[in-house]
């Protein structure tokens, strides 16, 4: 199963390597993918909203919630 999320305050590909590694630590099975320009991420394999949210947050990124 997709979810996707907004997320804000990304403007380089490091912060896409940053969101993306801090979901993968908290739900190492996921796969995430970042899509730069629309603020979006795209996790599979996790549906656990709070847990993406406090990764997110805790890289210093703004979680919008789901799409
Ligand atoms: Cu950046």
């Amino acid at each position: 199963m997709d979810v996707v999320y907004r997320v804000e305050g990304m403007s380089c590909g490091g912060c896409v390597n940053s969101v993306t590694r801090a979901i993968q630590a908290v739900a190492p099975s996921a796969v995430v993918s970042v899509e730069l320009e629309t603020k979006r991420v795209t996790v599979t394999g996790i549906d656990d909203d709070d847990m993406i949210r406090q990764a997110v947050e805790n890289a210093g990124f703004d979680f919008g919630g789901r799409i």
